[in-house]
């Protein structure tokens, strides 16, 4: 039997998984877990990568020695510089800190919506790596490789420098029909070819370990680091165990990921209004979907509440009537960290609503409201791509929340299966399986999730007009 090491970065938590593969066999093992907590200083919010590498590599210690391959995934966007000898280049910054204020806007001004969306594909995300690297342009004059999260610790483990397909195509930088880095972009905005390594497909091989990792992690020398789809949403959507192409999905952690598997890019104008992207999937297929703000507004407001009991909240949401106060989830004021209950308050009163006025009451509203950012995603989805869904996936942590499911499933008015929570450890691990001979396909892939990890399925029972007016009252018909 093949045991493969995950290493899987979330915005809030990693982890580093052992996994068992063969005929009729998926076994997660958790090795090593810890939080991801970005850190402020002098006002910039930053990632702590030498904190998170140094999880990693005491995760893969403990995973070792008896492993057929390492690979890893991580959140996207985001990355670090390196120097012309491969030293880094200052600490990678999040995705969430305000260096990227009012930057989109300019470029889309500057360069036009349509020229951007034609050759990228991507939704319009102020944090998208393009606006991050124009926010830092000095940086950049002084840096020779730009390489993203999962490319830069791969890169510590190996020695080899490369880009990721999957997480390429978040940058905003990569033509999406040639899958190849768009010179003429890069040419428009002043960004130096140079930085941007060339790619690689989820399943080839990067390298061994470098002598002195195998020598600190007491692995063999030999183990290889395999690209898998390093972008953790196109991982979390290679587990989705779909039967047939006839799915939504909703990757739900952090943010909440909707929409369909498709072929290949749609790139029309309604789809760009509709600020939907097309990012790249394994085998060529392509995630068309749109973020939705996901359970952050949770985890913030935990945050704010000094993290009480969860699954009492939960319970006690659940008793709150429907509808109460809703907001949309995706206004833009609640993508910054910083005081949750209170924006959403905020966000209540400003649109003419009486905004909770307990705990319960606050989750229950952001239960309602991201059961609608779904219904609106899934229905748009299918809309924009023809594309006809009879089930909803809800994989991730999000799959573990039974109220957003049954939520989801009434919203949508369609059956949710709810698994599994690992989905994107899982994608990272079959990607590497397949690339050893272990499974065939995509499809083979799924069946094998389908037929090992528990899954449970919630049948809607919602009422469409009540669903139907709020989501109305916040913009979301
Ligand atoms: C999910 C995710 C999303 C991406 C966001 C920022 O973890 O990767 O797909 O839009 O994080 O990188």
């Amino acid at each position: 039997m093949n045991a493969f090491a995950a290493v899987d970065l979330g915005a809030s938590s990693g982890r580093v998984m052992s996994a068992r593969v063969g005929e009729g066999v998926l076994e997660l093992t958790e090795v090593r877990r810890f939080t991801n907590r970005p850190v402020r200083a002098a006002g910039t919010l930053y990632w702590d990568i030498l904190g998170l590498y140094g999880n990693v590599l005491d995760g893969l210690k403990a995973a070792g020695p008896h492993l057929t391959s390492v690979g890893i995934d991580s959140w996207a966007v985001d990355y670090g510089l390196l120097d012309r000898s491969g030293v880094l280049l200052g600490n990678p910054v999040h995705y969430r800190d305000a260096r990227t204020d009012g930057v989109m806007e300019r470029v889309r001004a500057e360069l036009g919506d349509d020229h951007l969306y034609d050759v990228a594909g991507l939704q319009f995300l102020p944090f998208n790596t393009i606006y991050q690297l124009l926010a830092a342009r000095a940086d950049v004059d002084g840096a020779q490789t730009l390489l993203l999260i999962p490319d830069l610790l791969a890169y510590w483990l190996t020695g080899r420098i490369g880009a990721e397909l999957t997480n390429a195509s978040t940058t905003g930088l990569l033509d999406v029909r040639t899958r190849t880095w768009s010179a003429a972009l890069l040419d428009r905005l002043g960004l130096p070819e140079r930085l941007f390594p060339e790619l690689r497909e989820p399943g080839e091989v990067i390298g061994p370990l470098r002598p002195d990792v195998a020598a600190e992690t007491g692995l063999p020398g030999d183990l290889p680091v395999t690209a898998v789809a390093s972008h953790d949403t196109a991982s979390a959507v290679a587990a989705v165990p779909a039967r047939d192409e006839r799915f939504a999905y909703v990757s739900c952690g952090t943010w909440s990921l909707v929409g369909v598997e498709l072929p290949g890019p749609v790139l029309s104008e309604a789809g760009r209004k509709a600020n939907f992207t097309n990012e790249v999937g394994v085998d060529g297929t392509i995630r068309y979907l749109r973020n939705v703000m996901g359970l952050w507004l949770l985890q913030e407001s935990m945050r704010a509440w000094g993290d009480p009991d969860l699954p009492a909240l939960l319970e006690a949401a659940a008793e709150v009537p429907p509808f109460q106060a809703v907001v949309n989830p995706d206004a833009p004021e609640f993508l910054p960290p910083g005081d949750m209950p209170a924006r959403i308050a905020d966000h209540c009163r400003a649109t003419g609503q009486r905004p909770p006025a307990t705990q319960a009451e606050t989750v229950r509203c952001i239960m309602d409201s991201l059961a609608l950012g779904h219904r609106a995603a899934v229905r748009q989805a299918m809309e924009l791509s023809g594309r006809q869904v009879d089930v909803v996936h809800l994989v991730g942590g999000g799959s573990r929340n039974a109220l957003l499911c049954q939520l989801t499933a009434d919203a949508c008015g369609l059956p949710v299966v709810a698994g599994p929570v690992e989905a994107t450890t899982l994608g990272n691990v079959l990607v590497q399986a397949r690339a050893f001979g272990v499974v065939k396909d995509l499809a083979e892939m799924r069946e094998l999730v389908a037929a090992t990890q528990p899954l449970r399925r919630y049948e809607p029972a919602g009422d469409e007009h009540a669903w139907a007016a709020a989501a109305s009252r916040v913009g979301l018909a």
